[in-house]
């Protein structure tokens, strides 16, 4: 309730004071886009279901069609596929979907991220369906010639989480679609865009373009198994294991449930943890404050390859009694190049908090208007860059200052928010 109150102040946010009743997102879709009463079906109550499914259902077969031509359109053409630096099982299930659909028309995708696959889940499931991605660090970016590709798209992000993106821009390669479900981050110039912020989960976009024809699966072929594996696993894992799945997630995953390999999908979560990101755990599980029903763990420095440490800790931390949100965030450095980038995730079970909101709210813009971060239903994410103050941690007493000037900062920019009655000039 204190949150909302700050939010109220602000008047860029569309958060105010009417809490949403159910789910923020799907209420927020229908007075965005306002249904006018009499088209509504004249029967009471269920009509508006009814109606919104239909809705779902011809804006999905539209976006089928739409995305049909552009293939025609860009036939025999070799493209790149961005995801975010570390992708989820919903950007990776959803890219192979889309570079399974391409090859029909002779389109070659090469799936590629700059940063890590650091969650155990992910590494399995890259290695247990021989999911087609590649890492491409900067180094690799350099010994890449960009002119033999005529175009990039998105998937489950709009560049704002991807490195790569200032790189296939500054080589002038043409957006060529856009697939995301996260809030709209800004105007996108491309051919084709299917952005669905109420819907869960990308892979549930995919499935329906499957479900429309855009590729006919065979469960005889083993590669569309596991592709409808790797879809079940997206649409699962950013939907709480289906708990805030909606109709459309559903749909989606009764469609897949004749495709995939349920035995495959129990192996891909039965992957463990390391002992690296237990002890990210641990330290999250130390070190948090809980005020407000907020946990706020900052858990130090951790190698990038253990980033996924922080969301796993974040989802820890949030099953505590009397937490309904959880931050966590740490000091991430690549031991290659001396970068630095603090990181942070947000995970909540409060239905009137927007991740989206509240971190913009929390951490602004860069200089260039750019947000620190961003999110989806119940789940959000930052990222820092620390630029000159990167590196020289050989200096301990330098590495622990500068750990502890970021800690503060970050915690005083969030407990503004999870206090916002704070009187600042007063001390502690
Ligand atoms: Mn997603």
């Amino acid at each position: 309730m204190q949150l909302n109150s700050s939010f109220k102040q602000s008047e860029k946010l569309s958060l105010n004071t009417e809490p949403y009743p159910e789910d923020g997102e799907i209420d927020k879709e229908v007075v965005e886009m306002p249904l006018t009463k009499p088209s509504l079906p004249a029967s009471t109550g269920d009509g508006v279901g009814i109606y919104l499914g239909q809705r779902s259902n011809s804006l999905a077969s539209q976006k089928s069609e739409e995305l049909r031509k552009t293939f025609l359109a860009h036939q025999h053409e070799r493209h790149l596929i961005i995801l975010q630096d570390f992708p989820d099982p919903d950007a990776l299930s959803s890219a192979w979907t889309y570079q399974l659909i391409a090859q029909q028309y002779d389109i070659k995708c090469e799936i590629i991220y700059a940063g890590a696959l650091s969650h155990q889940e992910n590494i399995a499931l890259v290695k247990l369906t021989n999911l087609p991605a590649q890492r491409w660090t900067l180094q690799t970016l350099k010994s890449k010639d960009f002119s033999s590709y005529q175009g990039f798209v998105l998937i489950d992000n709009q560049g704002t989480t991807s490195q790569l993106l200032s790189c296939v821009q500054q080589a002038n390669i043409p957006l060529i679609a856009v697939i995301d479900h996260h809030s709209l981050q800004s105007e996108l110039e491309a051919d084709f865009v299917d952005i669905r912020p109420y819907v869960r989960a990308t892979a549930t976009i995919f499935t329906q373009y499957l479900q429309a024809g855009l590729l006919t699966l065979d469960s005889s072929i083993g590669q569309h198994v596991k592709c409808a594996t790797a879809l079940m696993h997206g649409l699962r894992s950013d939907t709480n294991r289906l708990m805030q799945a909606q109709e459309d997630d559903f749909m989606a995953a009764a469609y897949l449930s004749r495709f995939y390999d349920a035995q495959l999908l129990n192996a891909i979560l039965q992957a463990n943890r390391s002992k690296r990101v237990m002890d990210v755990i641990e330290r999250s599980l130390k070190n948090r404050i809980v005020q407000n029903n907020f946990s706020i763990a900052g858990v130090g420095y951790l190698r990038y390859d253990d980033r996924d440490a922080i969301p796993q800790a974040a989802d820890f931390l949030v099953t505590e009694e009397n937490v309904h949100t959880a931050v966590v965030y740490g000091i991430v450095h690549d031991e290659d190049d001396e970068l630095e980038v603090v990181i942070g995730s947000l995970r909540t079970t409060k239905l009137t908090l927007d991740p989206d909101e509240f971190i913009k709210e929390a951490f602004g813009q860069d200089s260039t208007g750019r947000f620190f971060g961003g999110g989806r239903t119940s789940a959000g994410g930052f990222e820092i860059p620390m630029g000159f103050l990167s590196g020289s941690n050989e200096n301990s007493a330098y590495a622990k200052m500068k750990w502890d000037v970021f800690d503060t900062q970050i915690k005083q920019k969030l407990l503004r928010l999870v206090n916002p009655r704070d009187n600042p000039i007063q001390s502690e």
